[in-house]
């Protein structure tokens, strides 16, 4: 069964529910702003079933399909998808592509391809998951979509620790929502596991916080 949009709880809901609670004084990264929290969401299920704008695949530089996400995005969206990721000569790290969605509920697919996570070369990797977020927010609004569901990019085989990936990806949204391009989209996270979704109900407080925050306890 797909999953609309309107089934999907926003950070707003989410707090009202008590699902997400608020973060110390001491952690937060960003201003309140009562605009944000109806346009990013939370949810833990399965990508594929999503009926948006567009969903965006954790890919590999070659786009014709591997496991996790993308092995299930294949699967779900049919032969055509991989005919047309067949014309797009493979992908850079750290960039994305656009393409239909075929039997997907979901309009569009961007594929991007995260980082394979190695210690010994940090900064630049985490450059490049940034830039995995940056391009896909830019792409989906240069083709004028509304809302992007974003999986937990490199986190699964890639091996990218989860806590740091999940500080990337809601710092790089917080700024481009805060930005003019990303003043009208929608955001939606969605998570596989139990221990991931923990991860991104810590974190989401600390850059999209609730707009009763005692005002005193705010950072820039
Ligand atoms: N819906 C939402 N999230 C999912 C789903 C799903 N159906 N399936 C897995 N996840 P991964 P990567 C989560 O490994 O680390 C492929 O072979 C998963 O639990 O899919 O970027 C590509 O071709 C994890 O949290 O992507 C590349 O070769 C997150 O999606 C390589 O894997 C990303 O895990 C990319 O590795």
């Amino acid at each position: 069964m797909a999953v609309r949009l309107s089934q999907i709880r926003t950070i707003h809901d989410l707090y009202k529910a008590t699902a997400l609670q608020p973060a110390s004084a001491d952690k937060l990264r960003y201003q309140a702003k009562t605009s944000l929290l109806d346009r990013v969401s939370l949810y833990q299920g399965d990508i594929t079933k999503f009926e948006v704008d567009v969903i965006v695949n954790a890919a590999n530089k070659s786009l014709l399909g591997g496991g996790g996400v993308d092995g299930a995005i294949h699967a779900a969206a049919g032969r055509e998808l991989l005919k047309e990721c067949r014309t797009l000569n493979g992908c850079e790290t750290g960039d994305a592509k656009i393409t239909k969605g075929y039997k997907l509920p979901s309009l569009h697919v961007i594929h991007t391809v995260g980082p394979i996570y190695s210690k010994s070369d940090v900064e630049r990797k985490a450059e490049q998951l940034a830039s995995c977020y940056r391009t896909s927010l830019q792409l989906a609004v240069d083709n004028s979509l509304k809302h992007i569901a974003f999986p937990s990019i490199s986190t699964g085989i890639y091996g990218y620790p989860i806590t740091d990936a999940t500080h990337l990806a809601l710092y790089e949204v917080r700024k481009f929502l805060d930005s003019e391009d990303g003043e009208k989209l929608k955001v939606i996270f969605v998570v596989w596991s139990d221990a991931d979704k923990a991860v991104y109900e810590e974190l989401i407080p600390e850059y999209f916080p609730p707009d009763d925050q005692p005002s005193e306890a705010q950072q820039e």
